[in-house]
């Protein structure tokens, strides 16, 4: 039988939840990242950007690619989890301390050479 009974929960003030970043690269992960201009792999810059400034992640790789034609039929599958964080299906995609989504390798490179790891768990 349902009895009204209080929601009890327990906040501890002191207490912080901290989340690993997490990079979403395609299956080429870090590779070809550090190749000049036009030719670096966005993944891979991204990668690149975050390493050299210092900041540990989880990397996570996921299927497909637009030039992997082949996985085309499976895209929406394999792509369902960057989809629901990012609203779009393309990698790399990284997922800050804070649940933030920043989508792209421009906007990634752009928020590494902004925060340096220090600032960034300062910020958080
Ligand atoms: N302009 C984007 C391009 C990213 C891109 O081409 N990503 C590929 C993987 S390397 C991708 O996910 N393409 C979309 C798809 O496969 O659906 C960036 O610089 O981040």
């Amino acid at each position: 039988m349902w009895t009204d009974f209080p929601l009890l929960l327990s906040v501890n003030a002191g207490a912080s939840v901290s989340l690993a970043m997490v990079l979403y690269t395609c299956s080429d992960g870090k590779a070809f990242g550090g190749l000049p201009g036009p030719l670096a792999h966005p993944c891979g810059r991204a990668a690149k950007a975050l390493d050299e400034a210092g900041h540990s992640y989880e990397l996570k790789t996921v299927k497909g690619g637009s030039l992997k034609i082949w996985t085309l039929p499976k895209r929406a599958q394999d792509r369902a989890e960057i989809e629901q964080l990012s609203g779009q299906r393309s990698v790399p995609i990284l997922v800050l301390d804070d649940g933030k989504v920043l989508t792209g390798s421009g906007a990634i490179v752009d928020w590494a050479k902004e925060n340096p790891p220090q600032a960034a768990s300062v910020a958080s």
